[in-house]
């Protein structure tokens, strides 16, 4: 270990490494489930440092963690026990190469966070349509390494639908340069989309080509109170009968869900004059100066008081209000940990069954844990909905987390039911290979692991994580 180490440091100096004490924060997931342990934290400037790195790395055959934000939910990004993995931050790979608002593409490294991307869109006039909870932290190697979906998937698709191009630097040092930025490219077997999704256990993901779109010249956001999800879809089918085309982001929260984010976040505020059993946040948004989005906001939401499928609602008259609204459905995951142990269910299920695997999953759940505490919310006009589970009021949060195999084996066998996915968009990670197992056998298991033995032979590639 220490050659290796000393092989490593020759390559990105004592600045790009960090041991002992410091590689904690690498080594501890965001929810603080995962504890690993590692002998380096590794931080290249540049692809060709990350080249070098492998290829010394798989020299010695030495396992590769590639971590981005580390928010991943699932422990994607972070070391096993054993402390021989090594922990390979992106974060210093934060260059923008090249925006282009005629090709609406933008060409950036693996450790940019999504924030910033954003940003940079907006300062050419564009839009970035990817939008997650985390995106302060979360950074572009890891969203397009996870597949990472969000709050505008029903408008445009997840990252996968976002990607164009990528440059990956592959288990044995070499560099695949697939940085183009063409809409048709029907050169053989689409590599760049086996990377997307791989979860760091075929290579680094070290920049991309991201689509762009125009950028919205209107917004309009609402939060509307509902009895449940019944009305939440009866809501959606409705702005999607009005004009499908605005809809930017359409979420789903549970009364529970709510009333954690009321206690445990500063300064949040329910901009409604009681609680509700469930809520809906609606985003209209159009490139279009002069669309009438809010008049076809007014218009869809009056229809739908007058006919009780929504109880009360609030509409966003600044840019102020629309950031407090989104921040009542951000701060879930943090309202969540707050209140106590949890056990997370990211799962997608045919959007019209959603309320109905709400109904059926909560129901399972309550037989398995009396007292459990359902807190379903997310992005129901994709059909992907957060199934968290926290744990009964006094329980002991240790022995609640004892139980999450039982736990995400009622609400998978619900999700199966659906025609559903377990893991929708925070990928499989360190928590789900064993539903793989379950779930994904067979030709389809058995080609993810041609695949992974053809590109990964000597199995450095994130070891543990996505395969069982
Ligand atoms: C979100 O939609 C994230 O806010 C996190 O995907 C979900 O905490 C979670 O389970
Ligand atoms: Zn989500």
């Amino acid at each position: 270990m220490p050659e290796l180490i000393e092989s490593i440091t020759r390559v990105v100096g004592s600045r790009g490494l960090l041991t002992g004490a410091d590689t904690e924060p690498y080594s501890e997931d965001w929810r603080r489930l995962y504890h690993g342990r590692t002998p380096a934290v590794v931080r290249p400037a540049t692809t060709q440092e990350v080249a070098e790195v492998v290829r010394v790395c798989a020299a010695a055959n030495a396992p590769i963690v590639p971590q981005g934000g580390n928010t991943s939910m699932v422990g994607g990004a972070t070391p096993d026990e054993s402390g021989t993995q090594i922990v390979l931050s992106l974060a210093r790979l934060n260059r923008i190469r090249d925006i282009d608002p005629t090709d609406l593409t933008l060409t950036i490294e693996a450790g940019v966070t999504l924030k910033a991307a954003q940003t940079a869109a907006a300062e050419a006039d564009c839009l970035f349509p990817l939008s997650i909870s985390s995106e302060g932290s979360a950074e572009i190697g890891g969203i397009v390494a996870t597949n990472a979906g969000g709050n505008n998937t029903l408008r445009y698709g997840n990252a996968r639908d976002l990607v164009l191009g990528l440059e990956v630097v592959l288990p044995d040092g070499q560099v695949w340069n697939g940085l183009r930025r063409l809409r048709k490219d029907n050169t053989g077997y689409c590599l760049r989309q086996l990377f997307v999704g791989s979860e760091g256990t075929l290579g680094v993901i070290t920049a991309a080509v991201l689509k762009l779109v125009p950028r919205p010249r209107e917004t309009e956001v609402a939060l509307c109170a509902v009895s449940g999800p019944e009305a939440a879809l009866n809501l959606f089918t409705r702005f999607q009968a009005h004009d499908p085309g605005a809809m930017q982001a359409f979420e789903y929260m549970s009364g529970t869900g709510m009333g954690f984010v009321l206690r445990h976040i500063p300064g949040a505020v329910l901009p409604l004059s009681q609680p509700a059993p469930a809520y809906v946040l609606v985003e209209l948004a159009t490139p279009r100066p002069d669309a009438g989005l809010r008049a076809a906001l007014e218009q869809v939401l009056e229809a739908a008081l007058t006919q009780e499928v929504v109880t009360d609602a609030a509409i966003a008259e600044s840019e102020a209000q629309r950031t407090a609204m989104w921040r009542l459905r951000e701060e879930h995951s943090e309202a969540q940990k707050q209140e106590g142990a949890s056990v997370k269910n990211d799962v997608s299920v045919p959007v019209s069954k959603v309320p109905a695997f709400i109904r059926a999953a909560t129901a399972a759940c309550e037989k398995l844990i009396p007292g459990i505490r359902a807190v379903p919310f997310g992005h129901i006009g994709d059909g992907n909905i957060h199934f968290n589970l926290e744990q009964p009021e006094g329980s002991d949060g240790a022995w609640f987390l004892a139980q999450d195999h039982a736990i995400m084996d009622a609400v998978n066998e619900v999700v199966r039911q659906f025609d559903g996915s377990f893991s929708a968009e925070h990928g499989v990670g360190r928590l789900k290979p064993y539903l793989m197992a379950h779930w994904r056998g067979g030709a389809e298991l058995d080609l993810m692991r041609r695949i992974k033995q053809a590109i990964d032979p000597g199995g450095i590639m994130n070891p543990g994580k996505v395969l069982p």
